[in-house]
């Protein structure tokens, strides 16, 4: 059994950290609970709760909206957040940053403001083979309303796109290329950067889903040269019904609001409305305003800890994890990308992942088990589902050794 190099455990005190965690001190089924099912959602910091209750012991108004002092505490708090979430992407403005419910309802609002706007009958749409289906359906359902195609990047056999054969579905007819920068079934890290580059070359637009890289590393869209970029604020230690897209200011210029209501207009008449400047334009009714501090307060969290550190971290347990892995008998990882951030997934011979999850769940080990919302990677690797460990930073070595211990017990019990 190998430890994890001691140049990463010197600067990281994960004992300490989970400290801050006191949903992970549980007991489950009798046994402590290892939770690793972060990639589902992460668990959230003591920091998140107490920001939340404040928000609504304390601060608790309307935004936007009102000149009394609650109005304008809870105005700034959640504001704050949007020039947090500036720095956390490295955007150029706040008005670049459209609060949403998810990355779910980002990509829909791409979908159907931009892409209503903009994809005619013939246009391409470029996704590729390990997406979420939350970047396919919505992209499905542009090309049905359009009638434009589809295009599906292949990939190999450990779970990394095929860029040669990218490269060849980029044409003067592609509109749009939207991938997920780390997919939540296999782990892969995909080549953003180059992949939009290959897209700008070729006169696409590109939309990169970042619901599973925000937790795990350092994203600077104007780096990376995104033009819309989105993730959820559930997945990076904050609350669920949050979420942020980042869009290129002039795109988001042009595109047509995506709902109507309050907080959306400038001024309203029977026979004519206009509309508010961004990020408002965006943003119809009244928000998730406490889930949108939680999420402020997450990503203060985050930073403290330092991204890189956490990286450097979940690296050494997800190196040790396959190790540890690899080593049972009739155990088949699925997804082995030479770059890949947190997550485990794997198949066993002749035994259901339903069934390793429920043996795995009663022994306090929380994993996933299904098609993961990405049936189409499923279906590419022939399993009808997979067993998925996924990882955050507050994990351990020990709980990797539970899970292993815990997948020799369901070899047992199923032999
Ligand atoms: N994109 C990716 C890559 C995801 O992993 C998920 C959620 C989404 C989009 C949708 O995010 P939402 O917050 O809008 O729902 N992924 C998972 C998962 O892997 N297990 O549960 C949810």
């Amino acid at each position: 059994m190998s430890t994890l190099s001691s140049a990463v455990t010197a600067t990281f005190d994960v004992e300490k950290i989970r400290e801050d965690f006191p949903v992970l001190k549980q007991t489950v089924h009798g046994k402590p609970l290892v939770y690793l099912d972060s990639a589902a959602t992460a668990q959230k910091p003591t920091a998140v709760v107490d920001a939340i209750r404040r928000f609504h012991e304390v601060d608790c108004a309307n935004i936007h909206r009102g000149v009394h002092e609650l109005s304008q505490r809870s105005t700034a708090a959640y504001e704050e957040t949007r020039a947090k979430v500036r720095r956390f992407l490295h955007a150029n403005s706040s008005d670049e940053l459209i609060f949403v419910r998810g990355t779910t309802e980002g990509i829909n609002l791409v979908t159907s403001t931009w892409g209503r706007k903009n994809v005619q009958a013939g246009d391409e749409i470029v996704i590729s083979a390990m997406e979420h289906h939350s970047n396919i359906v919505p992209w499905q359902m542009l090309c049905e309303e359009r009638g434009a195609t589809l295009r599906v990047i292949p990939m190999n056999e450990r779970g990394e796109l095929l860029l040669e054969e990218y490269e060849k579905l980029l044409t003067p007819r592609t509109r749009m290329v939207a991938v997920a920068h780390v997919s939540n079934a296999l782990g892969t890290i995909n080549p953003v950067r180059q992949m939009i580059e290959m897209a700008h070359k070729a006169g696409a637009l590109t939309l990169i889903d970042g619901a599973q890289a925000t937790p795990h590393m350092k994203v600077d869209v104007q780096a990376l040269d995104a033009d819309f970029y989105a993730f959820s604020g559930h997945k990076v230690f904050g609350p669920t019904g949050i979420g942020i897209l980042y869009g290129k200011r002039k795109l988001l210029e042009g595109m047509p609001p995506y709902q109507g209501g309050g907080d959306m207009i400038k001024v309203v008449t029977f026979e004519k409305t206009t509309y508010n400047d961004l990020p408002y334009k965006f943003e119809a009714g009244t928000p998730n305003i406490a889930g949108g501090i939680g999420l402020g307060a997450a990503l203060d969290y985050v930073n403290k800890l330092g991204l890189d550190h956490i990286a450097a971290w979940e690296h050494s347990l997800l190196e040790y994890g396959t190790e540890r892995l690899s080593a049972i008998p009739g155990l088949r990882l699925i997804g082995t990308a030479r770059e890949k951030a947190g997550v485990l997934s794997f198949v066993m011979d002749g035994i259901h992942p339903h069934d390793i999850g429920t043996v795995l769940d009663n022994l306090g080990v929380a994993v996933r088990t299904g098609h993961h919302c990405a049936q189409p990677v499923m279906d590419f690797f022939h399993v009808p589902a997979t067993t998925r460990a996924s990882l955050a930073f507050y994990n351990t070595p020990a709980e990797i050794d539970a899970l292993a211990a815990g997948i020799l017990k369901v070899k047992e019990i199923f032999a």
